[in-house]
């Protein structure tokens, strides 16, 4: 049977993140995608007004059952945006639904720039470790890791020996592999580091103009769809990163709320062969 992966994240309905990026992405990579909704959302919360939220945790045990009912299990579970009282069930469903040597990929969405997302309390980051700990990979830029730690956010000033401490600490939630994202040593560079537990290497590209919202959810899923196709930790970070550098590019300048990953789904199946 071909492999069949689970997204756990929100719905923003207008927005480019979490599962309208994750779905058609990972579908293109050719791997079977289940979702699990965490939250209907009408747009994403970074730079839109009066949003709606509608949070599904009720909802979680029920469609667990149904699953175990019809006897579906998982070979990838892939959580990124989650809400506050969400970790207990989807641990829970995890455990139950996992096909025999299930890996789990945690992108531990909750902030950037230093700062926690809207609507996040001050609590959810330790919340957000009992989700790594166990996690075959874990995903989270340099302010998630510093929040994870319980650290202060360091994002510039920093060399490789802060990199590698905290990579360090990060495996001490109970993550197998980490990638830290948005690390640079050289103004001219932006990259991953990618961290088996024994050694760390690093994937860098030329750092571009601009950021755009939406890439770290591009970037989790591009590696998703990567390492279920039997890419390398380091082989899927790799080509996670060169999907962003190419979607980034192709996005107006006007198109300010994510990134149009649809115009390079064709170059991310080259990158795939
Ligand atoms: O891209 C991360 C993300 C996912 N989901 C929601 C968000 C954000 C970032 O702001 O608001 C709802």
């Amino acid at each position: 049977m071909d492999k069949k992966l689970l997204t756990i994240q929100d719905i923003s309905c207008f927005g480019q993140c979490s599962l309208t990026v994750a779905l058609p992405v990972i579908s293109a990579c050719g791997i079977e995608t289940v979702i699990l909704p965490s939250a209907v959302l009408s747009t994403h919360t970074a730079g839109f007004k009066n949003y709606t939220f509608h949070d599904l945790t009720a909802d979680i045990p029920a469609i667990e059952k149904s699953w175990l009912d019809n006897g579906l299990k998982f070979d990838a579970f892939y959580t990124g945006y989650v809400c506050e009282e969400q970790i207990p069930p989807i641990l829970h469903l995890m455990e139950n639904c996992a096909a025999e040597g299930a890996v789990r990929i945690v992108d531990p969405v909750m902030a950037d720039n230093g700062k926690l997302y809207p609507g996040f309390s001050a609590d959810f980051p330790q919340k957000m470790c009992k989700l790594c700990d166990g996690a075959d990979y874990i995903l989270p830029n340099l302010t998630e890791a510093a929040f994870l730690l319980g650290e202060e956010c360091r994002l510039e000033n920093y060399d490789v020996a802060y990199i590698e401490g905290v990579v360090k600490r990060l495996h001490t939630l109970g993550a197998k592999n980490v990638i830290l994202t948005g690390v640079s040593f050289d103004p001219g560079l932006l990259g991953c580091a990618v961290s088996d537990g024994n050694s760390i290497e690093y994937d860098f590209n030329p750092r571009l103009s601009r950021s755009s919202h939406g890439t770290g959810d591009l970037f989790a899923s591009v590696f998703a769809g990567a390492l279920m196709r039997e890419k390398t930790a380091f082989e899927a970070a790799a080509i996670a990163a060169d999907a962003v550098c190419l979607a980034i590019p192709a996005t107006p300048e006007e198109h300010w709320y994510g990134v149009c990953f649809e115009k390079i789904i064709p170059d991310l199946v080259e990158l795939l062969k």
